[in-house]
């Protein structure tokens, strides 16, 4: 059985699901000024290959934007409206809450609570809607699961700081950190610093508009530094808080024994995800990245005690997403490549997703048993889920077969990870568990959710919840601690 107080929900970010990217005093963020479509797709997914090329893994046709806050009217911007959580909060955690959700992933928009993000005062207007949901949860007995940065920053730090190349944005993320942690002391226990830490790569998340392999890694190093220091303050201001961090978990296999598949197989796991992980669950760099920037005479600048501050700043447990599992090859006639001259080859034992994404519930045991083995910090799954197309019915409802027979096949693999494994899992929120926005594309037809939204690519519709199959499956499974699924 998992264990009691397992912690079944859903998760969302602010800048896919919220909305209201105007009102209550919010400034701009970096997400407000990506539009739908194309040009998302091409922005995406990237990697820096040996020439500090960007490799993007959707297309190489990439249009380079070096844009400056500007919002063109005759666009669509889906993080504008997303699917309007700021007015529909209390209808949808009813929903959640009908669901039996026990905890609810979601994100602060940092613009809401510090509008340029350099101010020495917060935004009252802001405060108070989370305030207002977090209450709504509680009052539900739904415990908020917080990720205090979702892929976005505010713009004007982007644009006039330099992003995350700055020092100063440290402090101001720390300030923006230190207002939430007091503000919601006693109503958030769960939180995580940075989503899909491993995945920051572009303007929209890291705010810096020429990268190159330096910046990259002080742009990250400063971004370790912030993560490990909110750690800290969060502890000094409630001893109750859990702080995690968030794992972007896309395994990786060798396709061959081939020592140079499984050599190659190590390297591509530990530059993608490993890195990020051994820095904030030990606390130092490990010595195969030390390695490499000595090759590469790649200096970080780094202030006096940023050794110390890394070490005192281990998260407190491993929220990690799960969606899909890759194959890299030393093949070279290998078509696809996951950028870094790294190529992949297809999966033959695994079907795809209609978005080309392999579907691999036994990787998802695997997944938790190397993170339990590697580092024995209690382990969260925040992400997991099927992106699909959904066909509304003439009554409403929606038979999303396909969904269910996704989640419930993870779900077996997550249960015999705990049972059979022994692995300390803390919870399971599945992405976005009512439809919202896409990160990777911007589309609304890439649904994930348990509740439908009437919305489309273009922002139509009436936004209107409908309860699809997978609502009254997930209830189920809910309600018998995941022995009915
Ligand atoms: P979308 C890539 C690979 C794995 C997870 O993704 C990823 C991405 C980014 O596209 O992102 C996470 O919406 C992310 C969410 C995102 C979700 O996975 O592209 O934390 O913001 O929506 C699903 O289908």
């Amino acid at each position: 059985m998992l264990k009691k107080d397992f912690l079944w929900g859903g998760a969302t970010a602010a800048n896919q699901f919220e909305g209201g990217y105007n009102e209550g005093g919010r400034g701009l963020a970096t997400s407000d000024t990506k539009t739908n479509g194309s040009l998302t797709r091409k922005r995406k997914h990237s990697f820096l290959d040996e020439n500090n090329q960007i490799v993007y893994l959707h297309g190489s046709d990439y249009i380079p934007q070096n844009y400056k806050s500007i919002i063109d009217e005759n666009m669509y911007y889906p993080s504008h409206k997303a699917v309007d959580f700021y007015h529909h909060y209390q209808e949808d955690i009813a929903l959640m809450a009908e669901m039996g959700f026990q905890c609810f992933r979601m994100s602060i928009s940092w613009t809401r609570i510090f509008p340029r993000g350099d101010e020495e005062t917060p935004n009252e207007e802001g405060l108070k809607f989370y305030d207002k949901v977090f209450d709504e949860c509680l009052k539900y007995g739904i415990q908020p699961v917080v990720t205090l940065n979702h892929f976005d920053m505010p713009l004007y730090l982007a644009d006039e700081k330099n992003g995350w190349l700055s020092r100063e944005t440290v402090t101001y993320f720390l300030r923006y950190c230190e207002t939430v942690f007091k503000r919601y002391k006693g109503k958030v226990k769960y939180w995580m610093t940075f989503n899909e830490i491993n995945l920051l790569r572009g303007y929209d998340t890291l705010g810096v508009h020429e990268m190159n392999q330096q910046r990259y890694y002080q742009a990250m190093h400063h971004i370790f530094i912030a993560s490990a220091l909110a750690v800290k303050k969060g502890h000094e201001i409630d001893s109750e808080n859990q702080i995690g961090m968030m794992l972007a978990n896309i395994l990786t296999y060798p396709e061959t024994c081939n020592p140079k598949d499984v050599e190659l197989e190590l390297n591509v796991s530990r530059r993608l995800k490993y890195f990020f992980s051994d820095v904030q669950c030990r606390g130092y760099y490990p010595s195969y990245i030390l390695k490499l920037l000595e090759r590469e005479k790649i200096v970080i600048k780094k202030e006096a005690h940023d050794d110390e501050i890394l070490k005192e700043g281990c998260v407190d447990y491993i929220g990690f997403s799960y969606y899909n599992s890759g194959v890299v090859t030393t093949r070279e006639d290998a078509k696809s490549t996951l950028g870094n001259g790294v190529k992949m080859a297809e999966n033959p034992y695994l079907q795809e997703s209609e978005w080309k994404w392999p579907i691999d519930p036994i990787g998802l045991r695997i997944s938790l048993n190397i993170l339990w083995d590697r580092y024995q910090k209690p382990l969260f799954i925040v992400e997991n889920g099927l992106g699909a197309k959904d066909q509304e019915e003439a009554d409403g409802s929606i038979h999303d077969d396909y969904r269910v027979a996704y989640m419930r096949d993870h779900i077996i693999e997550m249960k015999k990870a705990v049972e059979e494994d022994g692995v300390d899992l803390m919870g399971y929120t599945p992405w976005g568990c009512i439809d919202l926005v896409s990160a990777g594309t911007g589309e609304m037809k890439k649904r994930y959710g348990m509740v439908y939204v009437d919305m489309d690519d273009e922002g139509n519709g009436s936004l209107k919840r409908l309860k699809k199959d997978s609502f009254y499956w997930y209830q189920k499974v809910i309600s018998s601690q995941g022995e009915d699924l």
